[in-house]
C-alpha cells in the first residue's frame, strides 16, 4: 500500500520544444531530491530519462519517461516528454496522466513551435500550467524581452513566481518574499502583482485585503492560488538552470506546496458512450473505495515482460490479481504484476490508489488490447496535424461495480473527451 495520501501526490509533465532542457531538468530534480547520486548528461548519454539506445545516439528524447521523487512530504510523479514535433504524440498522450504541465522554454531561443502547441494542448486538457524558463546561465540572454513575449502570446496571466538573481546564480521567490535583489524587475512589484491576482479569486479574501492592506497568509492564499491555476487565471513563470542548479530547489518547493494534488486539479474530461454516438459527460470520483477506473496513457513492449501498460488511476484502488475490463469487453485482464516506474526500473508494488501513475504487466498477454500498435501509429501521424492533434490513445480499465444495473452502465465503452473526434 502506498504510504502517500492523495493530498501528498503531484503528477507533472515536462513539455516544450526540443533542446529546452527538459531531460536535464528531470535529472537536476532527481539529483536535488536524492533520487540519484550523480547527475548524468544528455551529451554523455547517461541521463535517467533518456535511457533508450536510440535516444542516446540521437542525443534527445524519443519517448516519454516516467520518474518519481519525494520532496517536502510529497511524492512527485514526473513525465519527461520528447520535444521535437515528430515525436509529439508521446507528449500529448502524457498530458492525460497529469494535473500540471510544466512548459519548459529555452531562454536562448525563446518561444518555439512546440512551446505554443503544448501550451494550447494543456489548456484544452484543462491542466494547470506553469512556464519554466530554463538555461538562465547562458550568455547574451534577453530575459525581460522573453517574459514580455510570453505575456504577449499567452496573456497577462503569465506572472512571475520567481526572478533570477545575482547574475542568474540563483533565483528569488516572489510569493513569499516582497523584497530582495533580482537581475531585472522589482521583487516588490512582482510580489504585489501576484498577490493582487490571487486574492481576486476569493471575494472574502479580497475584501479583507482591501480593508487592512496586509498580505494574506500562505495558508489563506493556497486555495485561491489553486483556483487561479485551475481556471487558467494564473500561469506562473519560473526560472531555472538545469546545468548549474539555479532555481531547482525553488521549483521543487513550488511543486510540493503549490502544484495541485489530484483532488485539486481539474477532473479529466471523460465521456460515456461510443465515439461518434451520443455521449454524456462523466466525472470520475477520487474515492479509493469505489470500483477502479484507470486510464492507460502509454503502452510499451518489453522483451521480457511483454506489453506493459502505464496508467493513471482516476477512481478506486488497483490491486495485484484484480480483474479489469477494457471498454465493454467480456474477457477480463488480470493484473499480473503491478509496478512503480523509475524510468526503466520496475519496483513491485501491491496496490495503487487514486490518480497515481503505475505500470502493469498482465499475466495473460493476449488479453491486452490488440489495437494498440494502430493507435500509436495513427497518433504519430496526427501529431503533425494540428487539426486533430488533441487525440491520444485512451483506454479506461475498470473493475465491474457490484450492482447489476451499474454494471450495465459501466460496460458501455468509456472514452476520453478527445477520442470523440476520431
Ligand atoms: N547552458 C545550459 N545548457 C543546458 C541546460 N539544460 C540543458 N542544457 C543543454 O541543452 C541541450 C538539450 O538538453 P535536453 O535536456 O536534452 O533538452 P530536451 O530536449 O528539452 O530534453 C543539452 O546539450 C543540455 O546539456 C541549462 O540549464 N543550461
Ligand atoms: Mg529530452
Amino acid at each position: 500500500m502506498s504510504k502517500y495520501t492523495t493530498e501528498a501526490l503531484r503528477s507533472v509533465a515536462l513539455v516544450g520544444h526540443g533542446a529546452a532542457g527538459k531531460t536535464t531538468l528531470a535529472e537536476a530534480l532527481l539529483l536535488a531530491t536524492g533520487a540519484i547520486n550523480a547527475k548524468g548528461s544528455v551529451e554523455k548519454g547517461n541521463t535517467v530519462a533518456d535511457f533508450d539506445a536510440q535516444e542516446k545516439e540521437a542525443g534527445h528524447s524519443l519517448t516519454s519517461a516516467i520518474v518519481n521523487f519525494g520532496y517536502e512530504n510529497t511524492r512527485v510523479h514526473l513525465i519527461d516528454t520528447p520535444g521535437y514535433p515528430d515525436f509529439s504524440g508521446q507528449a500529448i498522450a502524457a498530458l492525460a496522466g497529469v494535473d500540471t504541465a510544466l512548459i519548459v522554454v529555452n531562454a536562448q531561443t525563446g518561444v518555439e513551435l512546440m512551446t505554443e502547441r503544448m501550451m494550447r494542448y494543456a489548456a484544452e486538457r484543462k491542466l494547470c500550467r506553469m512556464i519554466v524558463i530554463n538555461k538562465i546561465d547562458a550568455e547574451n540572454l534577453d530575459l525581460p524581452g522573453l517574459v514580455a513575449d510570453i505575456r504577449e502570446r499567452f496573456g497577462k496571466q503569465c506572472m512571475l513566481l520567481d526572478l533570477p538573481a545575482h547574475g542568474a546564480a540563483d533565483v528569488v521567490e516572489v510569493l513569499e518574499h516582497d523584497a530582495g535583489d533580482a537581475d531585472f524587475e522589482s521583487v516588490a512589484a512582482a510580489h504585489r502583482a501576484l498577490i493582487d491576482q490571487i486574492v481576486e479569486e476569493d471575494e472574502d479574501l479580497l475584501a479583507q485585503y482591501l480593508e487592512d492592506g496586509a498580505d494574506p497568509t500562505a495558508t489563506a492564499l493556497h486555495a485561491p492560488f489553486e483556483k487561479a491555476l485551475r481556471e487558467g487565471h494564473l500561469i506562473p513563470i519560473l526560472f531555472t538552470s538545469a546545468k548549474t542548479g539555479a532555481g531547482i530547489k525553488e521549483l521543487l518547493h513550488v511543486l510540493a506546496s503549490l502544484a495541485p494534488n489530484p483532488a485539486e486539479g481539474n477532473a479529466p474530461p471523460f465521456y460515456k458512450g461510443e465515439p461518434g454516438d451520443k455521449t454524456e459527460p462523466f466525472q470520475a470520483e477520487p474515492d479509493a473505495s469505489k470500483h477502479v477506473l484507470a486510464h492507460v496513457f502509454k503502452v510499451v513492449a518489453d522483451p521480457y515482460l511483454g506489453k506493459i501498460g502505464i496508467f493513471r488511476v482516476h477512481q478506486g484502488t488497483m490491486k495485484k490479481d484484480m480483474q479489469l475490463f477494457v471498454g465493454d469487453s467480456k474477457r477480463p485482464i488480470k493484473v499480473g504484476h503491478l509496478y512503480q516506474l523509475q524510468a526503466t526500473r520496475l519496483i513491485s508494488t501491491a496496490s495503487c490508489t487514486i490518480r497515481t501513475m503505475r505500470t502493469i504487466s498482465t499475466s495473460c498477454r493476449s488479453n491486452f488490447p490488440s489495437r494498440w500498435p494502430a493507435w500509436l501509429s495513427k497518433q504519430r501521424k496526427r501529431a503533425t496535424n494540428s487539426a486533430c492533434s488533441t487525440s491520444w490513445p485512451s483506454w479506461l480499465w475498470k473493475t465491474r461495480p457490484s450492482s447489476s444495473n451499474v454494471t450495465r452502465r459501466a460496460t458501455k465503452r468509456w472514452s476520453a473527451a478527445s477520442a470523440r473526434s476520431t
